[in-house]
C-alpha cells in the first residue's frame, strides 16, 4: 500500500536527574557533595532510507518514545545517555510540527538525516552547586523533560517531470516506454491509482525522473476522483507533461479537458500552475481525425505552449519528447531555482527560528491568576524537585533576580493571588511584607502543589 501522508506523535528521552550525594570516608565525619549529573535523553531521530517508498509503517505505529538518560550517582557516577530513537524514513519526507504548523525538516537527500524532538539535558548533581554560601547543597536538578511533539509526515516524491491528464489518456503508457517503471496499464479509467516514478536515460550521464500522477478529473480538488491528494507530488517537479487522447474515439473534447485540469492545478496551487507545461497530443497512431489533431495543435500553440504528438504504444514522437524535455530540465537546473535536482542539493533542514531563550513573560489569565511562560523559565521549574525545600528556594532566587516577582507586583498582583509555571502553582505573596524578616533566602512566590 502506498502512504504518502501520516501523522505521528513523538516524544524525546527525559534527562536523568543529578544526584544529591555526599562523599562517606573513613574517620570524615562529614565529606563534601559529590552528586553525579544525570543523563542525556535520547533523540527522536528521522533518516532516510532509500529502500522505502512510503510511509506505510507509521500507519501501524504512531506513537514514539526515545530512551530516558540514567540518574546521576554517588561518587560523582554519571547516568548514561538514553539511545536516541531513528526512525527511517523514505527520500523525499517532509515533516511539519502540528502545534506550530512550521516544516521541520525537509528530507530530500539520499543521507538526511534530522533531529525532530530533542532530548532533555540531565540534571545537575549537588557537587556543581558548591559556594561560599552552600558548602553542603542538599539537592540537585531534575532532567529536563524530552520534547514533545505531534508531526505531520508527507511524501513529496522528487520528480523533475509530472505527467498529468485525464484518466486513460495513455500515462502510464508512457512512463512505462521511456523507464523501468511498471506501473498498471488498461483500457478503462482509473487504472492506476498510486503514483508511480521512473528514471528516464536519455545517453550516458544524463537523465530525469518522472512521475505517473494518476487520478486527476474534474472536481479534484474537491476531492472527486482520486482528489488532489497526488499533486503534492508534482509540487517539487520543473516540468509537466499534460497529456491528450487525440484518438477521436473516447467522446471527449480535448482541449476542454486541458482547461479543466488546469484550472484543478490553479485551485490546489498558483505555483502549480505556474509550472512549464508541455502538450503531449497522444494516441496519434489511431487518431480518426488529422484535420482536428491539427486545429488542436494549432490552438496550443497559439496559447504559448509546446507540443509534441506521439503515440505511447507505438513509440512514435516518444523520443523527440523525451529530449525536449531533458533538455528543459538541464535548463532548469543550471538555472537552479527554487527547484532543485532530486537527491541532490534539495534538502533543507528548515531553521526554526530562534526565540530567545532567556525571554519571559507574564499574563493575566483571570483577576486572581497569573501565567509565567518563557522556555527558560519553564526548564528551570520542569527540573526543579519540590519535594526538596532547598532546590525551591534556590528556584525561588533565581524567579526573584530574573525579576518575576516585580513584574507581579506591578501588574498588580494581590497576596493569594495564583502563579503559574508549567504545571506548577504558586501562591503569590508581596514581597514588601516581608521585609522586615528578609533574608538571603526570602521570596514572594511560594510553591503550592504541583498538578
Ligand atoms: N492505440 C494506442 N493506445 C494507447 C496509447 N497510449 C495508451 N494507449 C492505451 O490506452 C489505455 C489507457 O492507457 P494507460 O496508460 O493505462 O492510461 P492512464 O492515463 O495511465 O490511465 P489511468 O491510470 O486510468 O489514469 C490502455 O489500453 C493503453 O494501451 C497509444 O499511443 N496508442
Ligand atoms: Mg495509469
Amino acid at each position: 500500500m502506498f502512504v504518502d501522508e501520516v501523522e505521528i506523535e513523538v516524544q524525546a528521552g527525559d534527562g536523568g536527574n543529578g544526584a544529591a550525594t555526599f562523599r562517606r570516608e573513613k574517620y570524615v565525619p562529614r565529606g563534601g557533595p559529590d552528586g553525579g549529573d544525570g543523563g542525556q535523553g535520547g533523540h527522536i531521530v528521522l533518516q532516510v532510507d532509500t529502500n522505502l517508498t512510503t510511509l506505510l509503517d507509521f500507519r501501524y505505529q504512531r506513537r514514539y518514545r526515545a530512551e530516558r538518560g540514567g540518574d546521576g550517582g554517588a561518587k560523582g557516577m554519571f547516568g548514561k545517555n538514553g539511545k536516541d530513537l531513528v526512525l527511517k524514513v523514505p527520500q523525499g519526507t517532509v515533516v511539519t510540527d502540528l502545534e506550530t504548523g512550521q516544516q521541520i525538516a525537509d528530507l530530500s537527500l539520499a543521507e538526511a538525516r534530522a533531529i525532530v524532538a530533542r532530548g532533555g539535558v540531565g540534571g545537575r548533581g549537588n557537587a556543581h552547586f558548591v559556594n561560599s554560601v552552600h558548602q553542603a547543597p542538599k539537592f540537585a536538578e531534575k532532567g529536563e523533560p524530552g520534547e514533545r511533539k505531534r508531526l505531520r509526515l508527507e511524501l513529496k516524491l522528487l520528480a523533475d517531470v509530472g505527467l498529468i491528464g485525464y484518466p486513460n489518456v495513455g500515462k502510464s503508457t508512457l512512463i512505462a516506454a521511456v523507464s523501468a517503471a511498471r506501473p498498471k496499464i488498461a483500457n478503462y479509467p482509473f487504472t492506476t491509482l498510486v503514483p508511480n516514478l521512473g528514471v528516464v536515460y536519455v545517453e550516458t550521464g544524463r537523465s530525469f525522473v518522472m512521475a505517473d500522477i494518476p487520478g486527476l478529473i474534474e472536481g479534484a480538488s474537491q476531492g472527486a476522483g482520486l482528489g488532489h491528494r497526488f499533486l503534492r507530488h508534482v509540487e517539487r517537479t520543473r516540468l509537466l507533461i499534460h497529456i491528450l487522447d487525440v484518438s477521436g474515439m473516447t467522446g471527449r473534447e480535448p482541449l476542454r479537458d486541458f482547461e479543466v485540469l488546469n484550472r484543478e492545478l490553479a485551485l490546489y496551487s498558483a505555483a502549480l500552475a505556474q509550472l512549464p507545461q508541455f502538450v503531449a497530443l497522444n494516441k496519434l497512431d489511431v487518431a480518426t481525425d488529422p484535420a482536428a489533431v491539427d486545429a488542436l495543435e494549432a490552438e496550443l500553440c497559439a496559447r504559448g505552449y509546446p507540443v509534441y504528438r506521439l503515440s505511447a504504444a507505438t513509440g512514435q514522437g516518444v523520443r523527440a519528447l523525451v529530449y525536449a524535455a531533458m533538455e528543459a530540465i538541464e535548463r532548469s537546473r543550471k538555472e537552479g531555482g527554487e527547484l532543485s535536482t532530486p537527491a541532490a542539493e534539495h534538502v533543507r533542514i528548515a531553521a526554526v527560528p530562534q526565540e530567545d531563550v532567556r525571554q519571559w513573560d507574564v499574563t493575566r489569565v483571570d483577576a486572581h491568576t497569573f501565567v509565567v511562560t518563557g522556555r527558560h523559565v519553564e526548564r528551570m521549574v520542569a527540573m526543579t524537585d519540590f519535594n526538596n525545600e532547598y532546590a525551591v528556594r534556590r528556584l525561588q532566587r533565581i524567579l526573584e533576580k530574573m525579576g518575576v516577582n516585580r513584574k507581579l507586583k506591578e501588574m498588580g498582583a494581590r497576596d493569594g493571588d495564583t502563579v503559574r509555571i508549567r504545571d506548577v502553582e504558586f501562591d503569590y505573596e508581596d514581597e514588601d511584607r516581608w521585609d522586615e524578616e528578609a533574608d538571603a533566602e526570602a521570596v514572594s512566590a511560594r510553591p503550592r502543589r504541583r498538578r
